[in-house]
């Protein structure tokens, strides 16, 4: 018995149910475009809101009931921690999860009892995964909770800041490895600055580009063969962080001669925090052959921070989900809910229900934009959008044939006078909506 026994296996029911703690549309065996659903979405529990976040904001304390949880935070507490965790995954039929390695493991102190604390709990977390058939889809390095990182950790003026860095991501990637997971990931919280009167720029990114491709390296050395992600974000908790959005990433990447080892894990909310649309860095990310996964959280319109709330609205996804249904899904990469409860939600199904209806958009957003790409109009009204392309000029300016000079002087001889076109895109954003039927 956990807190969270008290829950029946959670199971796809239909829409007509009047069963809150089942799934209306997320059923994972069914098919869509010749894949199972479960296949499609890849969905992932993470341990730090779900199990590790006792409900404080920054003017008050705790209020999820979450005993296994102090400071220290005991072997046993730990233990207790991942009994409860997993019997919330199999009851959710969760097929993976994530964490970082502070989530999971008792508090440690020096860099030799965080090694082995982490090792203690690993062999739990292997027993619990081989009896539940959960997966790990990725595992982090937590590098911005303690004081030590205040001053950032790859980025850290501090070099024994930095080594203790190395010691947790080589202890992290290790277990990961071990554990079978599908990616590493590394979010740089506090990797950029708050002012830079006090910052040496060109510094930072140097030290940074090194730890990277130190991971790289390791990687290859102990032959984990997942994917390396990095996590934009634009800022909080560092003013600026460096890894801002995907553009900044890749030229961080190309810079530092890694944009063929490291993809992206593409939050929701950072996006929008950046002043850009998520399926902007998904296609952006695609484009420049970085895309790795996903985080699939929202904000909240009005407010200017990472919210973390649970997805509930599955037009909003679709855009990014009809690019994910035309690659054919992931590959290494999935759904991981960084979302976490309201502060008010302090009853253990409200955990199920958060994660229940964020399943359900996601299903309901596959489902639209499986319809969208079968039915083809969104594709061929791009097409016919760039359709001067396939014409002899068009050809030959893509092929190069042209300079700056023959194309001006071919306008001039010829006396090009284009119509304007409409770019149809009132009719794109109705095709959208009239998907949205699930
Ligand atoms: C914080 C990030 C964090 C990463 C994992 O905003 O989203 O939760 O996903 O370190
Ligand atoms: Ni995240
Ligand atoms: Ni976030």
């Amino acid at each position: 018995m956990t807190l969270f026994s008290s829950v029946e296996p959670v199971r796809f029911e239909g829409p007509q149910t009047r069963n809150e703690l089942a799934y209306r549309v997320y059923d994972k065996d069914r098919i869509v475009l010749g894949k199972r659903m479960e296949d499609w979405l890849r969905f992932a529990v993470c341990y730090w809101h779900s199990f590790n976040w006792p409900g404080m904001d920054i003017f008050g304390s705790g209020t999820l009931p979450r005993p296994w949880l102090g400071i220290p935070v005991t072997q046993a507490m730990a233990e207790q921690k991942l009994e409860a965790a997993f019997d919330f995954l199999a009851r959710l039929g969760a097929p993976y999860f994530t964490f970082h390695d502070v989530d999971v493991m008792a508090t440690a102190t020096t860099p030799r009892e965080h090694a082995a604390n982490l090792q203690r709990i690993e062999e739990r977390i292997a027993a619990k995964m081989a009896s539940s058939g959960v997966k790990l889809l990725w595992g982090t390095a937590n590098l911005f909770s303690h004081p030590r990182y205040a001053g950032g950790a790859a980025t850290s003026p501090d070099p024994q800041v930095y080594a203790w860095a190395a010691t947790q991501v080589r202890g992290c990637l290790e277990t990961t490895h071990r554990l079978g997971g599908e990616n590493y990931v590394l979010w740089g919280g506090r990797e950029g600055y708050d002012s830079l009167l006090n910052t040496d720029l060109r510094r930072e990114l140097d030290q940074y580009g090194r730890f990277l491709s130190m991971v790289v390296e390791h990687k290859h050395r102990i032959g984990f063969k997942g994917t390396i992600l990095v996590e934009p974000k634009p800022f909080e908790p560092t003013k600026h962080q460096y890894d801002r959005d995907v553009a900044a990433v890749f030229a961080f990447l190309q810079r530092y001669g890694l944009a063929q080892e490291v993809k992206v894990n593409i939050e929701v909310n950072h996006a929008t925090l950046a002043g850009l649309d998520f399926e902007h860095e998904v296609a952006a990310a695609r484009t420049y052959g970085i895309f790795g996964s996903i985080d699939i959280n929202r904000g909240d319109p009005r407010n200017g921070w990472d919210t973390d709330q649970f997805p509930n609205n599955a037009q909003e996804l679709v855009p990014t989900l009809v690019q994910l249904v035309q690659d054919g899904g992931f590959t290494t990469g999935g759904f991981n809910f960084d979302a976490k409860l309201r502060r008010q939600s302090v009853e253990p199904a409200d955990l199920y229900l958060a994660h229940i209806g964020g399943v359900d958009t996601l299903a309901r957003a596959l489902l639209a934009a499986a319809d969208i790409v079968t039915d083809g109009a969104l594709e061929r009204l791009r097409a016919e959008r760039y359709r001067g392309w396939d014409s002899d000029l068009g050809r030959q300016i893509s092929a190069g044939k042209l300079s700056l000079a023959s194309l001006s002087d071919l306008a001039v001889e010829k006396g090009f006078d284009p119509a304007p076109r409409s770019g149809r895109q009132e009719l794109a954003e109705s095709l959208i909506a009239r998907h949205c039927k699930y």
